[in-house]
């Protein structure tokens, strides 16, 4: 059921395979694909999760993790902590593309964005405002500071330092309920691979906080003589694994996609039992696979592909 060209992604996103699909089939590159369908969902904010107006840090602001990856060059562009811009891939490719450099953070790769024409706009809404204040009333969950709790007298912030050692071990999840992060994976017929991401990572966490997205071989890794693979789940703890490059590795080692995708979430299991996420992969022939750590609330992940096969684009869950 192998074909080529191909695109597969996390959650069940399917506009955003779409897009990346018509951007190949009108003769566009795999970068583009990826960089299309991704900002699909900067644009469709899809589930929160991805783009402007989901996932207030501490302070109630959004801020966005993207990457791209061109796997005939090995070149990356990526941003974290990304302020006012909401299309994040884009600014991605643009670091890419437009600088030496792989990796821009923060308020300065605000300002580059803006040189490079990205328009600046607050990414607040009505939904993360609410969310914000709701969190300050005293939804407290999920706390991201060790050793520390909120103040009840002052709702979530400022922090008073925890009573405990034991309260220490007050367990954090990243968010299992909804769908996350885009990663896609994109790959024609000649060969060419590349990879992205594109998300506003957790919601509450500490300003200045960047996960597993924007990080080479974490979020996502794409290599055009093995094939890519993409990441989703708990970037604090994911990052640590750099899954996504570890999963290529198997497969340039002779591992079909679905067992390089679940040697990639055991290697983090023996860690980190219960942790939430998810990887897909893909290898030049166009197979694929994925594989997640089950844990309660989350005995399933969905996927999303297109290929010849197909029309539209295929539902898979793993
Ligand atoms: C992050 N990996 O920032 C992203 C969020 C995500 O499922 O994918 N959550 O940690």
């Amino acid at each position: 059921h192998a074909s080529l060209p191909l695109v597969i992604n996390t959650w069940p996103f399917k506009n955003a395979t779409a897009a990346a699909w018509s951007t190949l089939q009108s003769g566009g590159s795999v970068l583009d694909a990826v960089e299309k369908g991704c900002a699909r969902c900067e644009t469709e904010q899809c589930d929160g999760s991805v783009g402007y107006g989901g996932s207030p840090d501490e302070s109630g602001e959004t801020t966005l993790d993207a990457m791209i990856m061109n796997g005939d060059t090995m070149e990356v562009g990526a941003v974290a902590d990304l302020k006012r811009i909401k299309n994040a891939i884009g600014v991605a490719r643009a670091v890419m593309e437009k600088t030496d450099h792989t990796l821009l953070v923060g308020e300065s790769a605000s300002l580059f964005a803006e040189n490079m024409g990205f328009v600046a706009e607050d990414l607040t809404t009505n939904k993360s405002m609410n969310i914000f204040s709701q969190w300050l009333k005293g939804n407290c969950q999920p706390n991201y500071r060790k050793n520390v709790f909120p103040d009840p007298s002052k709702s979530c912030g400022p922090y008073k330092p925890r009573a405990t050692l034991k309260q220490n071990k007050r367990k954090r999840h990243a968010n299992t309920h909804s769908h996350d992060t885009i990663g896609m994976i994109a790959l024609d017929q000649d060969g060419h691979v590349a990879a992205g991401t594109s998300t506003n990572g957790l919601t509450h966490k500490v300003p200045g906080r960047v996960g597993d997205s924007p990080i080479v071989g974490a979020g996502a890794y794409a290599d055009s003589s093995v094939g890519g693979a993409a990441a989703t789940g708990d970037g604090d703890v994911m990052m640590r694994f750099l899954p996504s490059y570890l999963a290529v590795e198997l497969m340039r080692a002779g591992a079909d996609p679905s067992a390089a995708c679940k040697t990639a979430i055991s290697r983090i299991k023996r860690h980190y039992s219960d942790f939430f996420g998810a990887i897909i992969c893909a290898n030049t022939t166009g197979h694929y696979g994925a594989a997640c750590n089950k844990v309660s609330g989350f005995s399933q992940f969905h996927y999303m592909v297109s290929n010849t096969e197909s029309d539209t684009p295929l539902l898979k869950s793993v």
